[in-house]
């Protein structure tokens, strides 16, 4: 994103299929989305890959609950996680799911690699696990000798033969890593607890299973039949294999991620498991790691098994699906928790969607119609309102910036620095009075300076809300794409000559929370 021409890889998790998507799940999706659109307008060569895990004994378990094969269940959520993507027009180029063939693959290729490097080698494994996060613990770290420091649920005794990857041999180049490149973990925050915890030192990685078998199977070569592969080592590797890892090879041009997205919760098994894989794997590592906070509610982490999730698709059925996103972008500083709630996201939609910006869109059509017969000219902006400019040239100068650093609430709130530039310009001007004094050319030059803006933010919101964002370019006679972007962010053109068109209105007010309760049926 930093130039055009450059290789965009961004992903989401893969998410377990033992869930239904909550909006935990639609917030990282949704930010991944962002970051895509952004960069295909930028020109980048963009990649953009989501999915499902859909291995391991939780999924396994789960299954059995619902008498019905791991296959199965998969196949049926693996399916309603990418039918609400659809629905939320996500823009991924491949949907990955971790019981795809060329899948498993490459899995077993990456594990052969990192065999015969000498980085694999075979024990036993004793030790406590917990199904539900899919980890193991020492006892050490248990809470009360017996529950899970992560979740708080039991864990369970395991005791088996494992092949074990050998982590602790990678402690010094991780932190090499992490000193050597500043944003490789964001925000930073986040990552001082990463480098605590390798600094703490790093016990080898238990990589194999025996006591059930719904995963991975070893490389035929290595005669296991009995082992299946840890399923987080199995679901990492979908950042590549996606890309043709030991199949096809296609995509791998990808390569490197440029930002692998998650949550706080899966920080660890990204920014240390994986770029030691990949260091196995003699693969360059990811650029960024982002990690960002929870949803709650009522304070509590979302999580099914607490029955207090939200589902995305009411909310978004119920405000909008551009408000929903904009909601979520920038309510909540990116890496910290935030609480759902309905009046909030009322409050934007009727004060910074519909009064900052819907209402600005409004009034360039009710002026340019009411003086100019809807036709605007850029001629005289520079002339008039040159201070204007070079405000607004002044915020958005580092605005991308904020992109890459995720800081996607900042990057919000400086555009809405420049709404309400271009909205006090107009009580500042007074179109109206300069009309009455003859003074045309002036109010033509606020009404196109006000246009101008309405562009340029426009250009920037597109990847927040392409649906509004589409309509808006409509009414403003402007395309969304490189060459506009180009011609307007990058070399701070005005626009050409231009038509206007009404549009109706795009955030009607909401008066009253809209969902008695937003939980899934
Ligand atoms: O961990 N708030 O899958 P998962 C914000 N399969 N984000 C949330 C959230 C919440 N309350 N709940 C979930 C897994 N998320 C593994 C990942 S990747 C190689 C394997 C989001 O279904 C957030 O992104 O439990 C979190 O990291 C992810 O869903 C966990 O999804």
């Amino acid at each position: 994103m930093e130039e055009s021409c450059k290789n965009v890889y961004i992903t989401t998790p893969i998410y377990y299929v033992n869930d239904i998507a909550h909006i935990g799940h639609a917030y990282t999706t949704i930010i991944a989305d962002m970051l895509a659109r952004y960069s295909r307008l930028t020109g980048a060569n963009t990649y953009f890959l989501t999915g499902t895990d859909e291995h391991g004994q939780k999924i396994a378990q789960s299954a059995e609950q619902r008498g019905k094969t791991p296959k199965e269940y998969a196949d049926e959520v693996s399916g309603k996680f990418k039918a609400l993507w659809d629905d939320f027009d996500i823009s991924y180029d491949k949907f990955i799911r971790t019981t795809d063939d060329e899948h498993k693959t490459g899995v077993q290729a990456a594990f052969q690699k990192m065999y015969d490097k000498g980085d694999i080698y075979k024990g036993d494994y004793e030790g406590y696990y917990c199904v539900s996060c899919e980890t193991f613990f020492t006892e050490k770290q248990l809470v009360d000798e017996q529950f899970c420091p992560d979740c708080g649920k039991p864990t369970n005794i395991v005791k088996e033969e494992s092949y074990f990857f050998k982590l602790s041999a990678y402690e010094d180049k991780l932190i090499k890593w992490y000193e050597e490149n500043e944003d490789c973990i964001l925000p930073r925050s986040k990552k001082n607890e990463i480098v605590n915890f390798v600094q703490g030192g790093l016990r080898d990685l238990s990589i194999s299973r025996t006591s059930f078998d719904w995963g991975v199977k070893l490389p035929e070569a290595m005669n296991e039949p009995k082992h299946v592969m840890y399923v987080w080592l199995d679901a990492l590797m979908n950042y590549i294999t996606a890309l043709g890892y030991g199949t096809d090879e296609k995509e791998m041009g990808h390569w490197p991620a440029s930002t692998h997205l998650v949550g706080k919760d899966i920080l660890r098994f990204h920014a240390i498991y994986w770029p030691a894989f990949l260091m196995s794997l003699d693969l360059p590592l990811p650029k960024h790691i982002a990690a960002h906070g929870w949803w709650t509610r009522d304070g509590e982490k979302m999580s099914k098994s607490k029955g207090n999730v939200v589902d995305p698709k009411l909310v978004a059925d119920a405000y909008g699906l551009d408000a929903f996103r904009y909601f979520m972008l920038r309510e909540v500083p990116f890496g910290q928790d935030g609480d759902f709630s309905q009046k909030a996201l009322m409050d934007r939609i009727n004060s910074d969607l519909g009064n900052d910006l819907g209402n600005l869109l409004n009034r360039i059509s009710g002026m340019s119609g009411k003086y100019f017969d809807f036709k605007v000219s850029s001629k005289d902006v520079k002339k008039f309102h040159q201070k204007e400019l070079d405000e607004v040239e002044e915020i958005f100068e580092n605005i991308e910036e904020y992109l890459y650093k995720m800081q996607l609430n900042r990057y919000l709130e400086d555009i809405w620095k420049v709404l309400t530039i271009a909205n006090k310009a107009i009580g500042d001007y007074e179109p109206w009075n300069l009309m009455k004094e003859g003074k045309s050319d002036e109010a033509m030059a606020l009404v196109a300076l006000i246009t101008n803006i309405m562009a340029r933010v426009s250009l920037l919101l597109d990847s927040v809300m392409p649906d509004k964002i589409a309509k808006i370019a409509a009414s403003l006679g402007i395309t969304i794409d490189n060459k506009t972007y180009t011609s307007l962010i990058l070399n701070k053109e005005l626009i050409a000559d231009t038509t206007i068109t009404k549009v109706e209105q795009l955030f009607p007010r909401i008066e009253e929370i809209l969902l008695e309760q937003a939980k899934p049926a």
